[in-house]
């Protein structure tokens, strides 16, 4: 099993041929969606992974990335034990050290930075559950210094343009009922390709039961495939359609008018403003047909209010995204889809008190991400303001980075801005699984156990059906990697904080935390999930119908938007288009890969060992390229990719090209057959910063293609 690097020929054979000897329930962590798995041992070796039928996210089945999941235990990339490094920063050159060297080293300088800068001079970035125990030393600290790109870099404008509108965001998972659908709106939401296991079974039922389904996309997706509608927009003109959409609903009195009476604020004023908005209008911007325009509204209108005009989620594209959310927001507003059955659902969760900590200190001064509140409408960190302040020393300099779980040089825009303020910090902290990218400009880089290994906090999302999860360890590390409930537990102590962890082990903190609900710990290791009583999902089913905005109602036109000097209804602002011979690079998912964090996993690297550029077939042919070719990439600055193969296809626009995120990685410790493709975040300098919420606009940037010789 050369191939599979690491695997024991066993992990392949046909499942189900030998008795497993063992299984263990807990959760997927190959992304953050934490599907409830069940994890098989055969002669005490990890063999498979399956999905826990028990589990409400996942039913049963995990998404081929989950499935994969064995091979991150198996990667032979993965960091052995504690790294302190000699040379200088980014030379990727280590000594071996001993947990007690590398924490100690790490709490010596955090004391010196806390007492030299006060403890907000420390931040930490983190993505996913595993980050919770490292949120929780640093609030001890007494750092509110902490971030994450799936905020400014995915999610953020959505959950702030929704807000901004109903008066709460679309939350994780998103309450999206595409269970019941009628009409499914996906406007890039590539699902499919996206992989978000529960919304893709979803989708899929959605597909069987004939549900009309509308993609607005440059790129014929997965589930444009699978579409009665599919609009190939211009890449960055959606908001034109939003408008001409909306302008149809109103005009042809299409609308959910009781429901728009009833909880609507300021319909006339938004009605007055959208009636200039015709699909003749949008037409020469967006190139899609005004009939196309006016069909498509209707047909979302029939099936109103279980129409769903999807909100996406990696939405940081143009840098007018919470505006592009907040319409798409309008929109499902117009069709009464909100709190309704087949729209937008209310989720529960189970109510487990919070661990009786001591509490935290409260920090000297705030977070240093949005100074004078820049962007006035920010509802979580931003990971760019971090940088920002971390490079200029204002509002007050960052001396420290803790990262854990996040490839900050993949993750956010412009590599080389991340890495200037990276050089302007005394201490550099990195938790991985391998020696990553970010890894490599670490000064002490600690290897975390993988997620099949560790226990981790509580899961408890809120959705349609109240649940608590648990992660728990199947096998043992291989070597000397430390579970991050550990690592930060040590950290904690080493810093005099122990008394923010009066527990010794993190089962005698989940014990307490699951029995002091009533609910019983060993039933929860036995199953790995137990579920709560349902609650109504809609208003017609109890709901309140409540809309936490300054108004109470929904919010067509905003005075919240206008006071702060914003459009209070969303107008459409033109984005710079693609110089001659340049294409607008595109980027999204690998349905095998997550991130940049799986193309080292022997399983997944099997299925998918690169990326491709996806590029018009009818262009393809005037370069005289044809797929399997390969090509580099490059954009306005001069930044120039790794080879690349050629995908040419009808399926994508002339004035785009497409790849999946994550390849093309760059890091010495990676073994070099998985570092193939192009990496999307290195062409990425050029962002647009969203004014409302400082969320960062990344589909700017444009490539011109060099040939191989
Ligand atoms: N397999 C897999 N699944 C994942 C992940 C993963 O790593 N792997 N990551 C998860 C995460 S964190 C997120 S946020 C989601 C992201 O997934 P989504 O939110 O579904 O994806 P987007 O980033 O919106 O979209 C990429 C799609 O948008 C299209 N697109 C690009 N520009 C435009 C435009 O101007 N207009 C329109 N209409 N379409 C455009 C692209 O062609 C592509 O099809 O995926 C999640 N699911
Ligand atoms: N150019 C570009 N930028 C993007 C995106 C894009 O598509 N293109 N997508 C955006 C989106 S939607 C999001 S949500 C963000 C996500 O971006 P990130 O938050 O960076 O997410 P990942 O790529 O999952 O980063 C995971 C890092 O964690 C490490 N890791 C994996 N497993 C573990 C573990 O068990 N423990 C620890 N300690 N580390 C682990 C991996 O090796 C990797 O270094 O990026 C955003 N930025
Ligand atoms: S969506 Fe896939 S990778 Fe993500 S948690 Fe679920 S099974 Fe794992
Ligand atoms: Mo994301």
């Amino acid at each position: 099993m050369s191939a599979a690097g690491g695997l024991p020929a066993f992990a392949h054979d046909a499942l189900g041929k030998s008795e497993a000897l063992g299984t263990v329930a807990t959760i997927c962590d190959v992304c953050f969606w934490k599907c409830g798995a069940v994890a098989h041992l055969r002669d005490g070796k990890l063999w498979k992974v399956e999905g826990n039928e028990l589990d409400p996210l996942s039913e049963g089945r995990l998404c081929p990335r989950g499935t994969g999941g064995v091979g991150a235990h198996y990667d032979a990339n993965r960091l052995k034990w504690p790294l302190i490094r000699k040379g200088k920063r980014g030379q990727e050159q280590w000594v071996r050290a001993t947990w007690e060297e590398a924490l100690q080293t790490i709490a010596d300088r955090m004391s010196k930075l806390k007492a030299d800068y006060g403890p907000e001079s420390m931040a930490l970035f983190t993505h996913g559950l595993g980050g919770s125990f490292f949120k929780h030393t640093m609030h001890a600290y007494g750092t509110p210094n902490i971030a994450a790109p799936s905020y400014s870099q995915c999610r953020g404008p959505r959950d702030v343009g929704f807000t901004l509108t109903f008066g709460e965001g679309v939350s994780t998972p998103e309450r999206t009922d595409i269970a019941n659908a009628g009409c499914l709106v996906l406007i890039g939401s590539h699902l499919g390709e996206n992989m978000h296991n529960t919304q893709v079974q979803e989708f899929s039922h959605a597909i069987e039961r004939g549900a009309s389904i509308i993609v607005v996309d440059p790129r014929f997706s997965v589930a444009a495939g699978k579409a009665k509608h599919y609009l190939p927009i211009k890449p960055g003109t959606d908001m034109a359609l939003l408008l001409a959409w909306m302008n149809v609903l109103v005009k042809e009195e299409l609308f959910d008018k009781e429901y728009v009476d009833a909880y609507g604020y300021g319909f006339d004023a938004f009605a007055a403003h959208i009636a200039q908005y015709t699909p003749e209008w949008a037409y020469p911007k967006t190139g899609i047909e005004p009939s196309v325009i006016r069909e498509t509204a209707r047909e979302m209108a029939r099936h109103r209010p279980a129409s769903l005009v999807h909100p996406g989620r990696h939405v940081t594209w143009y840098g007018d995204d919470a505006q592009r959310s907040r319409a798409i927001a309008l929109l499902n507003a117009l069709l009464g889809s909100w709190g309704r059955k087949g729209g937008f659902y209310y989720p529960a969760s189970v109510d487990i008190p919070a661990y009786p900590y001591p509490d935290y200190p409260t920090p000297r001064r705030p977070k240093a991400d949005n100074p004078g509140n820049k962007y006035p409408f920010a509802d979580g960190a931003l990971t760019n303001g971090i940088r920002e302040a971390t490079t200029t020393g204002k509002p007050y300099p960052i001396k420290g980075w803790m990262v854990y779980a996040t490839n900050l040089l993949e993750a956010m825009p412009n590599r080389e801005e991340t890495i200037r303020a990276i050089q302007e910090l005394d201490l550099m902290v990195v938790v991985d699984v391998i020696p990553s990218e970010i890894a490599g400009w670490a000064d002490v880089v600690l290897p975390e156990s993988i997620y099949l290994e560790r226990h981790d906090d509580l899961h408890l999302s809120w959705f349609r059906q109240p649940f608590v999860g648990l992660r728990q360890p199947v096998v043992e590390s291989p070597n000397d990697q430390k579970p991050g409930w550990w690592i930060a537990r040590e950290l904690a102590t080493k810093l005099g904080l122990e008394s923010f962890y009066p527990w010794k082990h993190i089962e005698d903190y989940l014990r307490t935390r699951v029995e002091s609900a009533g609910l019983s710990f060993d039933e929860l290791k036995k199953h790995g999930v137990i579920l709560g009583p349902k609650e109504p999902l809609y208003f017609d089913e109890g709901v309140p119908a409540e809309f936490y905005t300054p108004s109470g109602k929904i919010e067509f036109y905003s005075p919240q938007l206008e006071a702060a000097g914003f459009d209070p209804v969303p107008q459409f602002t033109a984005h710079e288009q693609p110089p001659p011979g340049a294409f607008r690079l595109l980027y999204g998912r690998s349905p095998v890969h997550s991130f940049s964090r799986t193309q080292t996993n022997p399983v997944l690297s099997e299925m998918e060992n690169e990326n491709e550029v996806w590029l018009n077939e009818d262009i393809a042919r005037r370069y005289g390229l044809a797929s399997g070719d390969y090509v580099r990439l490059k954009n306005s600055e001069g930044t120039t990719s790794n080879p690349v193969r050629v995908k040419a296809t009808q399926r994508i626009r002339g004035d785009c090209v497409y790849m999946t995120h994550g390849f093309g990685h760059s890091a010495r410790g990676i073994f070099p057959k998985y570092k193939k493709g192009a990496s999307d975040g290195q062409l990425i300098t050029k962002y647009e910063v969203d004014p409302l919420m400082g969320g960062t606009g990344m589909n700017m940037t444009f490539v011109t293609l060099e040939l191989e010789a």
